[in-house]
């Protein structure tokens, strides 16, 4: 494997460093030309000691303590850093429940009969949602149920005198407590966003500690939005199932008709897949064998779990899969999508469609999608495609021939059905007498996404690899799913060579009982980032089972190689949760001795979480163990 240090190996995925030496070639700049370009980057900012927040600043802490030690105002390291990480958290809570605020909308126009696109998919769902939130259900018809969970749903954005329903009715009593007793219940998800932004403003708090427990609340509001993400799309798209699919650049074709899907809400792309087999005519007329729809980030993800449809590439790589030649649209929605790809987009001939209104790129096209409108936005999108590629056929293309086979689709329903198949009176029973016995020494939840600043897929692999020998059970969401399924993680033909012993027969046992002729994926993909709810609703499942907190179950998370303000918002949650949340990449911390110290410490004293900074995969899975192993000891196993 690539060493973690050496800028040279941009990439551990074979078919991306294929498109990256193209770029070269073609001259066309890549993510990873443009950090070159950026070093050395800016050490007051790399440890958060920079303060733009208001107009007497740029305000900087020498990190050294030979210049300035305090802001204009008066703010402190402590004060400055404390702030900074605040407002990612804010920022990443705003996108994962502003997607579920989409979805909510969609639902309620749904029960209302106006969007004829869309229907009710799990009625099942929508009931157990339902039952949750204390919505009557008997004798009720379906679409007056989703109204009212479409209203709940609407209700926990503002401040209100009750709880945040997605949050307070998904923990186990015990973590309520504790979240109740520390003050980090929200009240609003909207309102815990505002309130970030009002204490970080100049001259409001600068208790550094109480900025922090502010974040954390903040972060479990962010739980609420991908909970309730994750419920919405379930009820609206179906709960995901268990499905063999492929994943890389290897899965465009080059007589195909490939449009990528990028971006994160499926309210477009769930559409745009179910549409596919009515547009296959008109690709043929073109000249083509068919439509090729591919996913990039989570948008694929959901695409994947749901559909079956391939990865093409994650993350940091997403102008790789333009470089090919061979896409003739890529679709986005919002999150994650580099406005570079507009410029590799034109120089490689394919049409980069935009449709949400916040989320315009210079140099695209702009299709506005609204859930009124869906089907015919949805043709035009395809009409664009079609004709894109009459213009391509027969001109060469460079598709990497690198794809892996990937089974995905474990979404918590999926994962107990087939965990009832080897006790259907007590399907969790099998997995915690696992755990008892130690041939599950623990569960670790690899999360987030790829950075240019570690060579791409690498802290995902070492990682898993360490984790999964010593059976430790993996779960992974998000491009930390997508880097482990790009790398064979989660081939069932793999499992064995990658699982120790006592894992490696629970997963066969589990897929043999299932049906399947051999075992179950080392590593079970559980979604996009908001379905990172998904693992705690498991986890919470687990410790319920044990009558025990979630703070006291071996259980671990790990965003390797984190990008995004959402994967902080996420780790914000998972420490809140109780879980040693490990992070593989520098967060911009360090500049304050006492924030570092509360986060990778002080706060375990409160919420039973903390974080793990580790630069280094192998220490960090020392570290990931050792935590699991301190659980353990605790649980007296
Ligand atoms: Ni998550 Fe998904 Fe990927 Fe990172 Fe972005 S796509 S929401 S933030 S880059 S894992
Ligand atoms: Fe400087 Fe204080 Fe203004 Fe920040 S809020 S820019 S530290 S004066």
């Amino acid at each position: 494997m690539p060493d973690g240090k050496d800028l040279n190996v941009k990439s551990a995925d074979p078919a991306v460093r294929e498109m990256i030496a193209k770029a070269a070639k073609l001259e066309v700049k890549t993510v990873w030309d443009r950090y070159e370009a950026m070093l050395p980057q800016c050490g007051f900012g790399d440890t958060g000691l920079c303060c733009r927040h208001c107009l007497q600043g740029p305000c900087r802490i020498d990190p050294f303590g030979e210049g300035p030690t305090e802001g204009i105002c008066g703010a402190t390291a402590d004060t400055m850093v404390a702030r900074g990480l605040d407002r990612a958290i804010a920022a990443g809570t705003a996108a994962h429940s502003g997607h579920a605020r989409h979805l909510a909308h969609a639902l309620l126009k749904v029960s209302k009969g106006q969007a004829p696109s869309y229907s009710i998919k799990e009625v099942e769902k929508l009931r157990a949602v339902a039952t949750r939130l204390s919505i009557q259900v008997d004798g009720r018809s379906d679409m007056d149920v989703a109204g009212d969970v479409a209203r709940a749903a609407l209700a926990d954005f503002h401040e209100k005198d009750t709880p945040v329903l997605w949050a307070a009715t998904v923990v186990n009593p015990e973590r309520a407590k504790v979240l109740t007793d520390l003050g980090l219940v929200p009240v609003g998800i909207d309102h815990e966003v505002s309130e970030i932004m009002h204490r970080t403003l100049y001259g409001v708090d600068s208790d550094p500690v109480n900025l922090l427990l502010g974040g954390l609340r903040c972060g479990v509001a962010d739980l609420a939005g991908c909970y309730m993400a994750t419920d919405l799309a379930d009820i609206l798209f179906g709960i995901p199932q268990p499905t063999v699919t492929e994943a890389n650049l290897g899965t465009l074709k080059a007589d195909a008709v490939n449009i990528a899907l990028h971006g994160h809400n499926p309210l477009l792309s769930d559409l745009l897949v179910t549409r596919a087999e009515s547009r296959k005519g008109a690709a043929m007329a073109a000249g083509a064998s068919g439509i090729n729809l591919v996913g990039i980030c989570c948008t694929g993800n959901e695409v994947m779990m749901r559909h079956g449809i391939p990865a093409c590439t994650h993350s940091v790589s997403q102008e790789m899969a333009i470089l090919t030649g061979a896409l003739d649209a890529m679709v986005v929605d919002y999150q994650c999508i580099m406005p570079s790809v507009a410029t590799v987009a034109e120089c490689m001939g394919t049409t980069l469609i935009t449709t949400m209104e916040i989320g315009k790129i210079p140099g695209a096209k702009h299709i506005p999608f609204t859930e009124e409108t869906a089907a015919e936005r949805a043709d035009e999108i395809y009409d664009i495609a079609i004709a894109n590629f009459k213009r391509r056929k027969g001109k060469p293309v460079d598709i990497p021939q690198i794809k892996t086979p990937v089974v995905a689709g474990f979404s918590v329903e999926a994962i107990v059905s087939a965990l009832a198949k080897l006790d259907a009176n007590d399907p969790l029973k099998p997995v915690i007498d696992n755990i008892k016995s130690g041939n599950i020494r623990g569960v670790c939840l690899f999360a987030g996404c790829n950075n240019v600043k570690v060579p791409q897929d690498s802290n995902f692999i070492a990682i898993a690899r360490k984790l999964l020998k010593e059976n430790v059970l993996v779960l992974a969401t998000g491009c930390g799913a997508g880097a482990l399924m790009r790398h064979g993680f989660m081939d069932p033909a793999n499992t064995d060579e990658l699982c120790g012993e006592g894992l490696r027969a629970v997963l066969r046992a589990i897929g043999e009982a299932n049906g399947l002729g051999g075992p179950l994926p080392a590593v079970l993909h559980m979604g996009s980032c908001v379905d990172n709810s998904r693992a705690v609703a498991l986890t919470v499942a687990v410790a319920q089972y044990l009558g025990v907190d979630t703070d006291k179950l071996p259980v671990v998370a790990s965003a390797a190689e984190a990008v995004s303000e959402k994967a902080v918002s996420i780790g914000a949650y998972a420490v809140a949760a109780g879980l040693p949340t490990h992070v593989g990449v520098m967060l911009p911390v360090l500049g304050s001795q006492l924030v570092t110290q509360v986060l990778t410490d002080k706060v375990k004293g409160l919420t039973g979480g903390y974080f793990i900074v580790d630069l280094d995969p192998e220490s960090a899975a020392e570290k990931l163990l050792a935590a699991i192993d301190e659980r353990r000891a605790g649980l007296g196993l």
